[in-house]
């Protein structure tokens, strides 16, 4: 009877270490394929740092529709592209923008971050 009770308990615990196994491999796939698809997504990066962002001009094609991101390297600031309606923070670092229209467009630093915050301006440049 007891080596019963004991093949019985171990043939549990074996079902049960398969489908914990089952479950958490199928989460790592989910996981994989959420990366994979924003991955996928056509995107712009802003980097910012103290007192500059990393191009002075971002060239994106007209009428495309891009995830754009503000990414700090150094320092806290906001960035805002003038005529789009994107302001990009800290707390928002992302958002998905049209760029339909065509032209030229001022990206500032609109966070009051020090000393050279005045000069934190680049362009955007839709084409
Ligand atoms: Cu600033």
């Amino acid at each position: 009877m007891y080596k019963w009770s004991m093949f019985t308990l171990f043939i549990l615990a074996c079902v049960a270490a398969v489908v914990i196994f089952s479950i958490d491999l199928n989460d790592r796939v989910a996981e994989r394929a959420a990366e994979e698809q924003a991955a996928a997504t056509p995107h712009l990066d802003i980097t910012a740092s103290n007192f500059h962002f990393d191009k002075p001009v971002y060239e994106v094609k007209a009428g495309s529709k891009l995830k754009v991101t503000l990414k700090l390297a150094e320092g806290v600031h906001a960035a805002e592209i003038m005529g789009y309606n994107v302001k990009l923070d800290q707390a928002n670092p992302s958002q998905e923008v049209t760029f339909d229209k065509p032209g030229e467009y001022e990206l500032a630093c609109v966070l009051v971050c020090g000393p050279g915050h005045a000069d934190m301006h680049s362009k955007i440049v839709v084409k």
